[in-house]
């Protein structure tokens, strides 16, 4: 058990991580300075140290028990993890709650005018990857035979330098794998940002810190997903307007001044609320019908 009574939480430094941590960090209420090129940032107002480390090194920080927490894409986190097994390195976290941002998918992907007949046409193929444990594991799960290539960037160019068959990486939209005349054959992983504890015990402090931070994390995410909506439904069709809303919440109905009609309606949606459901209210009869995003959540 640790001394230290400051939670260190690792986050990516700069990358497609960095700025949904940190705004998810500061939604907690976290005051924090990452303005300046400091490794260690102060939260300024709860006894939190922000860890600013490349990708990569955010799994190890933790399963090391450098760092108490940490924001990592899952692909990260099972690549480190299958490769420290491997060199029988210690490889436990917990995997407190998945994040809902940085979605994306491990792939490979082969050169446009490759005839693609299943996983079996892949096998002796060479692929260029960052990840090359997702990958072999992908190929034992699959009984076939792969070679790799360790690429840390620029993995897509690699066909058409004759460095590899084809490529195993990271998709989002599919542009980058488009324009560089590749095709996606098959999804090996799918991954999204996780918040990661690290299996080593802490001390009362930081256990204390920890507990008010993970319900703010989970109330934020929480409030991202959801949408508080408002509108003005005719009294006699309140039942035909709840079964409308989308999500779980029942639906708070209350007077409006003066009208015997017609009343307000308000109702947290917890799932996407689409134009096509705005339009079958109007149908209904309901009008002023506002759909807002919610910033907090608890309970
Ligand atoms: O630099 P550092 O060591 O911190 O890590 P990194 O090089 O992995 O950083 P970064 O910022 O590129 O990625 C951080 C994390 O973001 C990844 O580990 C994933 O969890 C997540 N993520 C989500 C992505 C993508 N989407 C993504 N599209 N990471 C990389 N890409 C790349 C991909 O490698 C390819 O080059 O984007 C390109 C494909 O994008 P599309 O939209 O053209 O398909």
């Amino acid at each position: 058990m640790t001394t230290e009574t400051r939670l260190r939480i690792a986050m990516q430094k700069s990358g497609r991580l960095s700025d949904e941590t940190q705004q998810l960090l500061k939604r907690c209420g976290l005051k924090l300075n990452v303005a300046d090129r400091r490794l260690l940032a102060h939260v300024t107002n709860t006894p939190i140290d922000i860890m600013r480390v490349r990708s990569s090194d955010i799994p190890g920080l933790v399963m090391d028990g450098v760092c108490d927490l940490g924001i990592v894409g899952d692909n990260t986190l099972e690549e480190t993890a299958l490769e420290r097994i491997l060199l029988g390195e210690k490889a436990e976290y917990v995997k407190t709650t998945g994040l809902n941002f940085g979605g994306c998918r491990l792939s490979l992907a082969m050169p446009e005018e490759f005839e693609y007949q299943g996983i079996k046409s892949l096998d002796g193929l060479r692929f260029a990857t960052t990840y090359p444990q997702l990958l072999k594991r992908f190929a034992q799960e699959n009984g076939i035979n792969i070679d790799f290539c360790l690429l840390k960037g620029s993995v897509e160019v690699a066909p058409r330098v004759g460095l590899a068959d084809g490529i195993c990486d990271l998709v989002s939209t599919g542009a980058t794998l488009e324009a560089n005349g590749l095709k996606e054959v098959e999804v090996i992983y799918r991954s999204k940002a996780s918040l990661i504890q690290s299996s080593t015990t802490i001390n009362a402090e930081k256990q204390a810190i920890l507990d008010t931070l993970l319900p703010r994390i989970q109330g934020v995410m929480k409030a991202k997903e959801s949408k508080y909506i408002m509108l003005h439904a005719p009294k006699n069709k309140i039942e035909e307007v709840s079964n409308l809303m989308p999500g779980k919440e029942t639906p708070t109905v209350l007077p409006l001044a003066g009208r015997d009609d017609l009343v307000a309606v308000h109702v947290v949606a917890t799932e996407t609320f689409f134009w096509e459901t705005m339009e079958a209210l109007k149908v209904l009869g309901c009008d002023s019908i506002l759909v807002m995003p919610i910033e907090k959540m608890m309970g």
